[in-house]
């Protein structure tokens, strides 16, 4: 159960790593259902690896009992709970073989409109493999999913050709000419270095970038949302997570209350 002081540095700094949360033994068992579900996956006629050559699988922990088991378990969805808040619904899950070696500085839910960095978006980070600042750890920019904080590191986006929304900027040669003179990896923040069995939670408002990661290097991503109560959530919610709003039919006829839970809600919404 998470104590009033994780979830006060989850509100403060907008990220809590849990070290050791799952066992090896879960670990393993876990690792081999998602080689599984990825095989299945690469076998599919027209299956494409992504042009920086990841295989990034989508609804990815939906397709599997065994996998699903894991958002119910106390130990993802109690926490889950407390950060994203009573209601809290269910906008998608991935599992992600990468092949980049850097995903440089952004957050995934950006600033768009008022109230965007107050609605809860969570992401919860199994890494099935060991990383550290050297092997692909996840950085995060410690509380910088608040304002005035969030706004001033948009210098590491550019806007699209729409003026909708951002891109994140290539890595220079010279880092002088980077936003702030200094490569991408010796941005100051904190090297989430993880072993199989930690969990990171993130606030998806956070900045967060990878460096020096490995092909192979794999990853599920669990994705939860606060309660949608306002036009602005529902607007935040269809332009990230469309999906969310015809559920899988795994979920949402799970025997589980709590998997049921997360999209029944999200099913109305999308049928109304
Ligand atoms: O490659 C990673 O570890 C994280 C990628 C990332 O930035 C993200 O999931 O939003």
């Amino acid at each position: 159960m998470l104590t009033e002081r994780q979830q006060a540095h989850y509100e403060a700094f907008g990220f809590l790593f849990q070290r050791e949360l799952f066992s090896a033994d879960e670990m393993s068992v876990i690792g081999e259902e998602a080689d599984r579900i990825w095989q299945e996956e690469s076998q599919r006629p027209g299956f494409q690896l992504s042009d920086q050559g990841s295989q990034h699988t989508s609804s990815f922990v939906e397709r599997s009992p065994l996998l699903s088991r894991i958002v119910e378990d106390d130990r993802i969805y109690l926490t889950a709970q407390r950060l994203a808040g009573e209601g809290m619904v269910w906008t998608n899950s991935e599992g992600n073989i990468t092949g980049y070696g850097t995903a440089p500085w952004h957050p995934d839910r950006r600033n768009m409109a008022p109230g965007d960095l107050d609605y809860p978006r969570l992401k919860v980070m199994l890494y099935l493999d060991e990383v550290s600042a050297a092997n692909g750890a996840l950085r995060v920019i410690p509380g910088s999913h608040k304002n005035p904080f969030h706004d001033s590191l948009y210098p590491m986006l550019q806007k699209q050709d729409d003026g909708k929304d951002w891109d994140v900027i290539p890595e220079s040669d010279d880092p002088a000419d980077m936003p702030y003179g200094v490569a991408g990896d010796q941005m100051p923040c904190q090297v989430v270095e993880s072993k199989p069995g930690d969990v990171l939670f993130f606030n998806q408002c956070l900045w967060h970038a990878a460096y020096n990661a490995y092909a192979g290097r794999r990853y599920i991503a669990l994705k939860f949302a606060g309660n949608p109560t306002t036009d602005g959530h529902l607007a935040t919610l269809r332009w990230y997570s469309g999906g969310a709003f015809s559920p899988s039919e795994a979920f949402l006829n799970s025997d589980s209350e709590r998997l049921r839970g997360l999209v029944t809600r999200m099913a109305e919404l999308g049928s109304a």
